[in-house]
């Protein structure tokens, strides 16, 4: 132990971190023990290098802000020549699913604490009617589409420390939601040290370092960390359907979308919503060269943000809705060697032991948090491909407690979707009547096959249609 304690004492120095061992004498065996162990999984020459991007303010950009374009864009399909396209990548789409080629990848390590709600959101009841969980309405759709492409689809689940075990508990007592225990996957995103505006490491408490999670982009080096690639691969899994808790609109494993990407040869793809207005907290899409990428909305110059097109639209109004396809084997290149995506500061008060003093009291300073952009993978892409997605039908997140992007929006969307849907089938529901309604993906994933089902087969018991006033 004390060969040990000496020896991560003396690396620690010489990087200039010596004092994270202050209170190390005040420590129980056991204590002292997972401390060193989590000093020792510290990536000592990965912080000295975003130690150095800070003390000189290096800017972090993956396109040059100076030379942003509006992208180009796979356009919503139109007329019947934007039809026949569009069903030529449904087909290309549905021969990946059922092949088997296409994982869906969830990133769930965001807590409900902004919605006023206690644990891990995906847990957030979302359904208008049914109070069905983003979780459940995620994997029904995984399931649901296994069981249309006769294929076994896998699910990746990226959770954090925070709610972990919360996740893997809740998931088990609903049966993973039908989905066989072989095919999920859930995983810990990683943890990065934060520092102070010195760079020095800070205590959460005499025997704990602070660490805050690595961003979404973790998630791509967790899949290789975690020898999920691997797995990927031996099951012949060529690409990765990404998508984020938070917005119950998703179209879990897009044909179409899929469909795209594969004719389109790209390496990654995403999903375009038209931004409601230049305020709109998104990232939006941009070209820099031959390079393509998102720019986050705190990044992109005001003037930029503000600007339209000879259509009097916005010019960057395409809006990041976090859906992605990765190739699987682009991953695998992304994460040889360490995962190669830049790492951007964010500055927030955090409550630690002082980094200078001897005293062990808890105090608050402003601290340096680390995290990667899953987005930022774009740019590395050899083709990245842009596809314009309707927002009504695919995008309605839940951030907020109350006002734009919260549960009572994104329920009176899904509302608003499911009755074009019925409507489409030739239900009549009075125009002015605001109802809830819920249909499970199990009985439909999109209008045609509920449409489908409704007037040809005449089915209404193989899932759940739930419909009930508002108010
Ligand atoms: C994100 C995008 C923004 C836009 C918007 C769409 C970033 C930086 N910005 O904004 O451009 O696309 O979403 O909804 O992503 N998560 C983790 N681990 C992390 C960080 C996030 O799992 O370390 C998950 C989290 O559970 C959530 C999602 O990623 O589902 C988005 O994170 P956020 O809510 O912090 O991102 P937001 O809304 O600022």
């Amino acid at each position: 132990m004390t060969e040990r304690l000496d020896r991560l004492r003396a690396t620690f120095e010489r990087a200039g971190q010596g004092h994270v061992f202050r209170f190390v004498d005040r420590l129980d065996d056991a204590d002292r023990e997972r401390f060193l162990d989590s000093l020792e999984r510290i990536d000592l020459s990965l912080l000295g290098r975003l130690i150095d991007e800070l003390k000189h303010d290096r800017p972090v950009a993956t396109l040059d802000l100076g030379r942003l374009a509006p992208p180009p864009m796979v356009p919503r399909p139109e007329g019947p020549g934007g039809r026949r396209k569009e069903n030529r990548a449904i087909r290309a789409g549905e021969e990946l699913l059922r092949e088997g080629k296409v994982a869906a990848f969830v990133v769930a390590g965001g807590q409900g604490s902004r919605l006023g709600f206690e644990g891990p959101k995906g847990c957030f009841p979302i359904g208008p009617v049914g109070g069905t969980t983003l979780f459940e309405w995620h994997f029904a759709k995984v399931r649901a589409a296994g069981e249309r492409y006769g294929a076994r689809l896998p699910m990746l689940v990226m959770t954090s420390e925070a709610n972990h075990e919360e996740t893997v508990e809740f998931l088990e007592r609903h049966d993973r939601f039908g989905l066989a225990a072989e095919d999920v996957f859930v995983f810990r995103q990683g943890m990065l040290p934060a520092v102070d505006a010195e760079g020095r490491l800070l205590l959460r408490s005499e025997g704990s370092l602070f660490l805050s999670p690595d961003g979404h982009g973790g998630s791509l080096g967790a899949l290789a960390r975690e020898g999920l690639l691997d797995e990927l691969e031996r099951r012949g899994v060529e690409e990765i359907f990404y998508f984020q808790v938070d917005n119950p609109l998703v179209k879990v494993l897009d044909p179409a979308f899929l469909g795209h990407h594969r004719l389109g040869q790209a390496e990654a793809s995403s999903k375009a919503v038209p931004k409601r207005d230049a305020s709109e907290k998104v990232g939006v899409f941009a070209k820099a060269g031959r390079k393509l990428g998102i720019v986050e909305y705190s990044d992109l110059p005001d003037d930029l943000g503000r600007a339209r097109d000879d259509e009097g639209e916005l010019a960057y109004r395409a809006g990041n809705v976090a859906i992605h396809v990765f190739r699987t084997d682009f991953v695998r290149r992304l994460t040889e060697g360490g995962l190669r995506l830049p790492y951007h500061r964010a500055r927030k008060a955090v409550a630690c032991l002082d980094p200078t003093g001897d005293s062990a009291a808890p105090t608050e300073v402003t601290g340096v948090k680390f995290e990667t952009f899953v987005f930022d993978a774009l740019p590395e892409a050899k083709r990245s491909l842009v596809v314009e997605a309707s927002r009504e039908e695919e995008f309605s997140p839940v951030k907020n407690a109350s006002g734009d992007d919260s549960a009572a929006t994104a329920r009176r969307d899904m509302s608003l979707l499911f009755r074009s849907w019925l409507e489409a089938a030739g239900f009549e529901l009075e125009r002015g009547d605001a109802v809830r309604i819920e249909i499970s993906p199990h009985l439909a994933l999109d209008r045609d096959e509920l449409v489908r089902r409704l007037k040809k087969e005449r089915v209404l018991s193989a899932g759940r249609l739930l419909i009930e006033p508002e108010g």
